[in-house]
Protein backbone atom coordinates (compact mmCIF):
# COMPACT_ATOMS: atom_id res chain seq x y z
CA UNK A 1 0.00 0.00 0.00
CA UNK A 2 1.21 3.48 -0.87
CA UNK A 3 2.62 5.28 2.06
CA UNK A 4 0.36 8.66 2.59
CA UNK A 5 2.78 11.38 4.82
CA UNK A 6 1.96 15.02 5.81
CA UNK A 7 0.45 16.95 2.60
CA UNK A 8 3.54 18.67 1.08
CA UNK A 9 1.51 21.98 1.32
CA UNK A 10 1.74 21.80 5.09
CA UNK A 11 5.33 20.83 5.17
CA UNK A 12 5.95 23.64 2.77
CA UNK A 13 4.01 26.20 5.05
CA UNK A 14 6.30 24.79 7.92
CA UNK A 15 8.91 24.79 6.21
CA UNK A 16 8.94 28.54 5.24
CA UNK A 17 7.98 29.29 8.57
CA UNK A 18 11.07 27.44 9.83
CA UNK A 19 13.20 28.79 7.40
CA UNK A 20 11.70 32.55 7.75
CA UNK A 21 12.14 32.41 11.66
CA UNK A 22 15.96 30.33 11.27
CA UNK A 23 17.21 33.43 9.14
CA UNK A 24 15.85 36.23 11.83
CA UNK A 25 17.11 34.24 14.73
CA UNK A 26 20.02 33.00 13.73
CA UNK A 27 20.88 36.82 12.48
CA UNK A 28 19.98 37.76 16.33
CA UNK A 29 21.61 34.81 18.02
CA UNK A 30 24.46 34.51 15.77
CA UNK A 31 27.22 33.79 18.29
CA UNK A 32 24.75 31.40 19.80
CA UNK A 33 25.18 27.64 19.45
CA UNK A 34 22.80 25.56 16.68
CA UNK A 35 21.05 23.78 20.26
CA UNK A 36 19.12 27.03 20.66
CA UNK A 37 18.39 27.54 17.64
CA UNK A 38 17.06 24.29 16.98
CA UNK A 39 15.09 24.47 20.36
CA UNK A 40 13.44 27.81 19.20
CA UNK A 41 12.71 26.71 15.21
CA UNK A 42 10.99 23.32 17.20
CA UNK A 43 8.84 25.16 19.21
CA UNK A 44 7.17 27.06 16.08
CA UNK A 45 5.98 23.86 14.83
CA UNK A 46 4.92 23.14 18.09
CA UNK A 47 0.74 23.53 17.38
CA UNK A 48 0.83 21.36 14.79
CA UNK A 49 2.88 18.44 16.58
CA UNK A 50 1.11 18.55 19.91
CA UNK A 51 0.30 15.21 21.53
CA UNK A 52 -3.21 13.83 21.36
CA UNK A 53 -3.08 13.99 25.48
CA UNK A 54 -1.95 16.84 25.64
CA UNK A 55 -4.69 18.63 23.57
CA UNK A 56 -7.31 16.64 25.62
CA UNK A 57 -5.39 17.96 28.31
CA UNK A 58 -5.03 21.65 27.32
CA UNK A 59 -7.58 23.21 25.05
CA UNK A 60 -6.13 25.70 21.81
CA UNK A 61 -7.45 29.37 22.48
CA UNK A 62 -10.99 29.85 21.09
CA UNK A 63 -11.28 32.04 17.77
CA UNK A 64 -13.91 35.09 18.27
CA UNK A 65 -17.60 34.36 17.65
CA UNK A 66 -19.96 36.53 16.36
CA UNK A 67 -22.85 38.08 18.12
CA UNK A 68 -26.50 36.09 17.90
CA UNK A 69 -28.16 39.29 16.11
CA UNK A 70 -25.19 38.44 13.00
CA UNK A 71 -26.36 35.24 12.20
CA UNK A 72 -27.96 35.35 8.23
CA UNK A 73 -30.78 32.58 8.63
CA UNK A 74 -31.13 32.77 4.71
CA UNK A 75 -27.42 32.47 3.62
CA UNK A 76 -26.76 29.20 4.38
CA UNK A 77 -27.24 27.37 1.57
CA UNK A 78 -27.56 23.62 0.97
CA UNK A 79 -25.01 22.30 -0.87
CA UNK A 80 -23.82 18.77 -1.31
CA UNK A 81 -25.18 15.43 -2.24
CA UNK A 82 -28.58 14.94 -2.07
CA UNK A 83 -30.14 14.04 1.90
CA UNK A 84 -29.47 10.35 2.80
CA UNK A 85 -32.68 8.34 4.52
CA UNK A 86 -31.33 8.17 8.14
CA UNK A 87 -33.68 5.76 10.72
CA UNK A 88 -33.08 7.59 14.01
CA UNK A 89 -33.94 4.83 16.07
CA UNK A 90 -31.35 2.30 14.38
CA UNK A 91 -28.59 5.53 14.33
CA UNK A 92 -25.68 4.85 16.14
CA UNK A 93 -22.61 6.97 15.96
CA UNK A 94 -19.33 4.85 15.93
CA UNK A 95 -16.07 5.87 17.29
CA UNK A 96 -13.22 3.58 16.72
CA UNK A 97 -10.03 3.09 15.56
CA UNK A 98 -6.72 3.92 17.97
CA UNK A 99 -8.76 4.50 20.68
CA UNK A 100 -9.16 2.28 24.47
CA UNK A 101 -12.74 2.24 24.40
CA UNK A 102 -14.63 2.40 21.17
CA UNK A 103 -18.09 3.43 21.52
CA UNK A 104 -21.35 3.47 19.54
CA UNK A 105 -23.93 6.13 20.49
CA UNK A 106 -27.29 6.83 20.03
CA UNK A 107 -28.49 10.20 19.53
CA UNK A 108 -30.57 10.25 22.79
CA UNK A 109 -27.15 9.50 24.28
CA UNK A 110 -25.50 12.01 22.71
CA UNK A 111 -28.51 14.44 23.80
CA UNK A 112 -27.25 13.71 27.12
CA UNK A 113 -23.78 15.19 26.94
CA UNK A 114 -23.18 18.98 27.30
CA UNK A 115 -24.67 20.97 24.81
CA UNK A 116 -22.20 24.25 23.28
CA UNK A 117 -23.63 26.41 20.71
CA UNK A 118 -21.36 28.87 18.83
CA UNK A 119 -21.97 31.37 16.11
CA UNK A 120 -19.65 31.54 13.58
CA UNK A 121 -18.91 32.10 9.45
CA UNK A 122 -19.32 29.20 7.02
CA UNK A 123 -17.30 29.55 3.97
CA UNK A 124 -18.05 27.48 1.34
CA UNK A 125 -14.52 27.64 -1.57
CA UNK A 126 -17.95 27.87 -4.02
CA UNK A 127 -17.96 31.61 -3.46
CA UNK A 128 -20.46 31.62 -0.64
CA UNK A 129 -20.24 32.22 3.02
CA UNK A 130 -23.04 32.43 6.02
CA UNK A 131 -23.45 33.34 9.72
CA UNK A 132 -24.73 30.73 11.71
CA UNK A 133 -25.34 29.61 14.65
CA UNK A 134 -24.77 25.50 15.81
CA UNK A 135 -25.17 23.67 19.04
CA UNK A 136 -24.19 20.61 19.92
CA UNK A 137 -21.33 18.54 21.69
CA UNK A 138 -17.38 18.84 21.45
CA UNK A 139 -15.92 16.35 19.48
CA UNK A 140 -13.14 16.76 22.14
CA UNK A 141 -15.77 16.08 25.03
CA UNK A 142 -17.45 12.72 22.94
CA UNK A 143 -13.74 11.67 22.08
CA UNK A 144 -12.66 12.22 25.74
CA UNK A 145 -15.03 9.22 26.73
CA UNK A 146 -13.61 6.90 23.80
CA UNK A 147 -9.93 7.82 25.70
CA UNK A 148 -7.93 8.29 22.30
CA UNK A 149 -4.77 6.06 22.74
CA UNK A 150 -1.30 8.71 22.95
CA UNK A 151 -0.21 7.90 19.21
CA UNK A 152 -3.10 9.36 17.46
CA UNK A 153 -2.79 12.10 14.65
CA UNK A 154 -5.50 11.95 12.59
CA UNK A 155 -9.71 11.16 12.22
CA UNK A 156 -11.29 9.54 9.52
CA UNK A 157 -15.05 10.80 8.98
CA UNK A 158 -17.70 8.78 7.44
CA UNK A 159 -20.85 10.07 6.56
CA UNK A 160 -24.16 8.85 5.09
CA UNK A 161 -24.77 10.15 1.64
CA UNK A 162 -23.19 8.96 -1.57
CA UNK A 163 -22.83 11.04 -4.66
CA UNK A 164 -24.64 10.46 -7.97
CA UNK A 165 -22.03 7.31 -9.29
CA UNK A 166 -22.79 5.83 -5.58
CA UNK A 167 -19.34 7.14 -3.80
CA UNK A 168 -19.95 7.95 -0.55
CA UNK A 169 -18.69 11.27 0.96
CA UNK A 170 -15.81 10.98 3.69
CA UNK A 171 -12.86 13.64 5.34
CA UNK A 172 -10.08 13.32 7.21
CA UNK A 173 -9.10 16.07 9.78
CA UNK A 174 -5.64 16.47 11.65
CA UNK A 175 -6.40 15.55 14.99
CA UNK A 176 -5.25 20.11 16.88
CA UNK A 177 -8.39 20.45 14.59
CA UNK A 178 -10.46 17.66 15.49
CA UNK A 179 -9.72 18.62 19.35
CA UNK A 180 -10.17 22.46 19.02
CA UNK A 181 -12.52 23.29 21.43
CA UNK A 182 -15.04 25.13 18.69
CA UNK A 183 -15.05 21.86 16.69
CA UNK A 184 -18.82 20.33 17.68
CA UNK A 185 -20.80 17.60 16.07
CA UNK A 186 -24.10 19.67 15.77
CA UNK A 187 -27.20 18.96 15.83
CA UNK A 188 -29.01 22.34 16.17
CA UNK A 189 -28.84 25.14 13.53
CA UNK A 190 -29.67 28.69 14.58
CA UNK A 191 -31.65 27.22 17.89
CA UNK A 192 -33.49 24.84 15.78
CA UNK A 193 -33.41 20.87 15.46
CA UNK A 194 -30.94 20.27 12.76
CA UNK A 195 -32.77 20.42 9.96
CA UNK A 196 -32.29 16.86 7.27
CA UNK A 197 -30.92 18.87 4.23
CA UNK A 198 -28.11 20.54 7.05
CA UNK A 199 -26.69 17.33 8.16
CA UNK A 200 -29.18 15.56 10.94
CA UNK A 201 -29.04 13.88 13.40
CA UNK A 202 -24.93 14.72 13.33
CA UNK A 203 -22.91 17.38 11.51
CA UNK A 204 -19.37 18.95 11.84
CA UNK A 205 -19.73 22.30 12.49
CA UNK A 206 -16.02 23.90 13.34
CA UNK A 207 -14.89 28.01 12.26
CA UNK A 208 -11.28 26.45 11.57
CA UNK A 209 -12.37 24.74 8.70
CA UNK A 210 -14.01 25.68 5.26
CA UNK A 211 -17.44 24.36 4.43
CA UNK A 212 -16.67 20.96 2.43
CA UNK A 213 -14.44 19.68 5.19
CA UNK A 214 -17.67 19.99 7.83
CA UNK A 215 -18.90 16.77 7.02
CA UNK A 216 -22.73 16.29 6.96
CA UNK A 217 -24.66 12.79 8.53
CA UNK A 218 -21.81 11.71 10.16
CA UNK A 219 -21.93 8.48 10.99
CA UNK A 220 -18.19 7.44 12.08
CA UNK A 221 -15.14 8.82 13.70
CA UNK A 222 -12.12 6.47 13.53
CA UNK A 223 -9.04 7.85 15.25
CA UNK A 224 -5.40 6.60 13.08
CA UNK A 225 -2.13 7.65 13.65
CA UNK A 226 -1.50 7.98 9.40
CA UNK A 227 -3.38 9.43 7.04
CA UNK A 228 -4.14 5.45 5.51
CA UNK A 229 -7.76 4.91 5.09
CA UNK A 230 -9.21 2.74 7.45
CA UNK A 231 -10.80 -0.74 6.36
CA UNK A 232 -14.36 0.48 6.41
CA UNK A 233 -13.44 2.47 3.35
CA UNK A 234 -11.09 0.71 1.61
CA UNK A 235 -13.90 -1.80 2.08
CA UNK A 236 -16.18 0.40 0.22
CA UNK A 237 -13.68 2.26 -1.84
CA UNK A 238 -12.79 -1.17 -3.67
CA UNK A 239 -16.19 -2.14 -4.07
CA UNK A 240 -16.86 0.96 -6.50
CA UNK A 241 -13.37 0.77 -8.23
CA UNK A 242 -12.27 4.11 -6.15
CA UNK A 243 -9.43 5.35 -4.86
CA UNK A 244 -10.36 6.97 -1.74
CA UNK A 245 -7.02 8.64 0.35
CA UNK A 246 -7.91 11.85 2.61
CA UNK A 247 -11.72 13.03 1.53
CA UNK A 248 -13.80 12.78 -0.88
CA UNK A 249 -13.15 16.91 -1.93
CA UNK A 250 -9.91 16.14 -1.37
CA UNK A 251 -9.44 13.37 -3.54
CA UNK A 252 -10.70 15.54 -6.25
CA UNK A 253 -7.59 18.10 -6.01
CA UNK A 254 -9.24 20.13 -2.96
CA UNK A 255 -6.49 21.22 -0.17
CA UNK A 256 -6.17 18.76 2.66
CA UNK A 257 -6.00 21.10 5.58
CA UNK A 258 -8.83 23.32 4.37
CA UNK A 259 -8.53 26.00 7.04
CA UNK A 260 -9.84 29.56 7.30
N1 LIG B 1 -21.75 14.40 3.92
C1 LIG B 1 -21.57 15.54 3.26
N2 LIG B 1 -21.09 16.60 3.94
C2 LIG B 1 -20.91 17.78 3.31
C3 LIG B 1 -21.14 17.93 1.93
C4 LIG B 1 -21.64 16.79 1.23
O1 LIG B 1 -21.89 16.80 0.02
N3 LIG B 1 -21.85 15.62 1.93
N4 LIG B 1 -20.89 19.15 1.32
C5 LIG B 1 -19.96 20.06 2.02
C6 LIG B 1 -19.94 21.42 1.51
S1 LIG B 1 -19.07 21.71 0.09
C7 LIG B 1 -20.48 22.48 2.22
S2 LIG B 1 -20.28 24.08 1.76
C8 LIG B 1 -21.29 22.23 3.42
C9 LIG B 1 -22.69 22.80 3.23
O2 LIG B 1 -23.42 22.66 4.42
P1 LIG B 1 -24.95 23.06 4.38
O3 LIG B 1 -25.62 22.29 3.29
O4 LIG B 1 -25.48 22.73 5.75
O5 LIG B 1 -25.00 24.55 4.11
O6 LIG B 1 -21.43 20.86 3.71
C10 LIG B 1 -20.25 20.11 3.50
N5 LIG B 1 -20.44 18.81 4.05
MO1 LIG C 1 -18.73 23.98 0.02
Amino acid sequence: MEKITAPSHLLTRRRLLQLSGMSSVGLLLSSCGTSLLSESVGSLTEPLNLKVGELLLKPQTPVPEFPISAIEPQALLVNGNPTPQIDLEKYRLIIDGEVNQPMQLSVADIYKLPLTSMVMRHVCVEGWAAIVQWGGVRLRDLLNLAQPKSQVRYAYFQSADRDSDGIPFYESWDIASVLHPQTLLAYQKNGQPLPPDNGAPLRLASPIKLGYKQSKWVTRVTLTSNLIPPKWLTEIASASNWNARKGYWIDQGYEWFGGI
